[in-house]
Order: structure tokens, then sequence, then C-alpha cells
């Protein structure tokens, strides 16, 4: 049967910052794929009990929430080793726990900036080089980072954000190209314009009830007409993740309503 190439059975996933939003659809698409255990990690106990509530009303019960900010390299590193006594090997990483800052750069600090690369950026090379070792060891594994319409696209305010997702893009393809040897796949899973927490302020309508002019614009710029909801990213997530990608390696998949295929809708 063609589908038992996307089954996950037999395989442990972890889905970094999926207490709610793209992380955990991503993580609820692994488990209806059949995954054996899904992992997710956020900064706070809050953040994880909230989410086990979210998990357990899914029916998802084989999954576990670990405290630990992903920008800490020790904190990470003990829990890779804390995942593997308490769950069992990582077969499958995302690398999706992420920020945005919409400042516009001449009036960032330093700090702000940092803080965005930090966790966009430098945590996706901390957390995949942690789990490396063992995926090079049993010669198969799957890297899925993250990525954005701002890995190709620059806007207004979202400089770090984009220098970010820009450089997740290239070590994206620098981790296919240096571990592709061991059978580990590294690709980049790029959503368009996503109803979210994280871009909720672009969505919020206006005190006079009308449409942001954010939320006006995304619309007008993807051929879709809409946002698109996370669990739209499921399937592709899946894809990635099992056997049916093992020939893919350092792509990124864009699942972004056509955005970047458009120059924008014709003024009337
Ligand atoms: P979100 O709703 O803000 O969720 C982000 C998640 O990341 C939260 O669970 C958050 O947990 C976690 N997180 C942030 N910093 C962390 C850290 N240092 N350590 C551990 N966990 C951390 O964002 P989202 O929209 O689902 O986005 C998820 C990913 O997709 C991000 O990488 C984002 O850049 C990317 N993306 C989003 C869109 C979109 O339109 N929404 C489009 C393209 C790409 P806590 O804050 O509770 O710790
Ligand atoms: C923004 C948005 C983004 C998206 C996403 C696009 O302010 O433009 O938040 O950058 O969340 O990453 O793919």
């Amino acid at each position: 049967m063609i589908s038992n190439l996307f089954s996950l059975e037999g395989k442990n996933a972890w889905v970094t910052g999926a207490c709610y939003g793209i992380g955990f659809a991503i993580a609820k698409a692994f488990a209806k794929a059949g995954a054996e255990h899904i992992i997710f990690n956020a900064r706070s106990k809050e953040a994880i009990d909230n989410a086990y509530k979210l998990y357990h009303a899914e029916g998802i019960t084989n999954v576990h929430g670990y405290v630990c900010d992903v920008t800490d390299e020790k904190a990470v590193k003990a829990l890779v080793e804390q995942i593997h006594t308490e769950v069992g090997p990582i077969h499958i990483l995302v690398n999706n726990a992420g920020i945005i800052k919409r400042i516009p750069m001449h009036e960032m600090k330093r700090e702000e900036f940092q803080q965005v690369i930090d966790i966009d950026l430098v945590a996706p090379y901390i957390v995949s080089a942690a789990v490396l070792p063992e995926m090079m060891e049993r010669r198969e594994g799957k890297i899925i980072n993250i990525c954005s319409m701002m890995s190709e696209l620059g806007r207004e305010t979202v400089s770090a954000y984009a220098a970010a997702k820009g450089g997740l893009k290239m070590l994206t393809r620098n981790i296919c190209a240096e571990y592709g040897e061991y059978n580990i796949q590294c690709n980049g899973l790029g959503p368009g314009y996503i109803a979210t927490p994280q871009t909720a302020p672009l969505r919020e309508p206006q005190p006079d009830g009308s449409k942001h002019p954010f939320d006006a614009f995304i619309c007008a710029k993807t051929p879709a007409g809409r946002w698109l909801e996370a669990d739209e990213l499921g399937g592709t997530a899946v894809f990635l993740a099992s056997h049916a990608s093992d020939a893919v390696n350092g792509q990124i998949i864009y699942v972004d309503g056509g955005i970047l295929a458009y120059i924008g809708r014709q003024p009337k």
C-alpha cells in the first residue's frame, strides 16, 4: 500500500515548542500518522501543563512534555539524555520553536536582534547537533526545520526574523550536505501566513470592526485569498518525517497557499 510509506509507526518524534500553534498541529499529525511517542518542550511548566490538556483532548496520550529553553545548550543536551532514558530514541526532530519581533531595524536594540537569531537560528543548530550523533549511529533520521516566507522575502520590521529564517534555510541545506551519507534527511517546511498566536496581532480587527490592514494585505497577497490554518501543514510534515521522503533532502517545501508564486492582486 502506498499509504504505508507515510506511516510513522514505531517512530518517536520531538517537536520543539509544540504547545500550541504550528508545532502542536504538526505533533498532532504525527500522532495521527501512527507515531509511537510525541515529545515536546516549552519554557514553562504552565505551558507544558496546558499543552497536555490539548493533546489529551485530541485523544493523544503517548505524549511527553519537558520544560527546556532551546537556546540553553546544556539543558538541551541533558534533555536529550532524559528522553533516551524515559522515552527512547529520537527518530524525528522538528525545529519549530520560534519568535518574531516586529521593530524597524534602525530602532531595534542589538539584544533584541540577537534574541531572535538565538531562538530561530542558533537553537536549531543546538538541538540538531545534540540529536545528530544518535541518528548517525542508527544511520537513519529526519530533521525538519520550520522556515518561513521570510526565508525568501523581506518586509518592513522583521530584519532579525528574516536573517534567522534565511539562515535556517542554509543550515537545512548544510545538514543535508554534511549528514546525507548517514541516511539522514534534513528538509525545511516553509509555512505561509498561518493563523496562530504569533500572527494574532496582524489579524486583530480595527476598533470600527473592519479588517486589520495587514489581514487584508495577506488575503490579497495569497492566491488562496485567506490565511492558512496550522493543521494544513500536517500532511507535508508527515511526508517529510516518513519514508515517503527518503530521497528528498535539503529542500524547503513552501506550504503558502501560493504566496511565493504570485506578484499580488491587481488594483481594481
Ligand atoms: P507560536 O504560536 O508563537 O508558538 C511558538 C512556540 O515556540 C511556543 O510553543 C513557544 O513556547 C515556543 N518557544 C518559543 N521560544 C522558545 C524557546 N526559547 N524554547 C522553547 N520553546 C520556545 O508560533 P507559531 O506561529 O506556531 O510558529 C511556530 C514556528 O513556525 C516558528 O518557528 C515560526 O517562526 C514559524 N512560522 C510561523 C508562521 C505563522 O504564520 N504563524 C509562518 C511561518 C513560520 P513558550 O513561549 O510557551 O515557551
Ligand atoms: C510577519 C509574520 C511572519 C510569518 C511567517 C511567514 O510579521 O510577517 O509574523 O513573518 O509569521 O513567518 O511565513
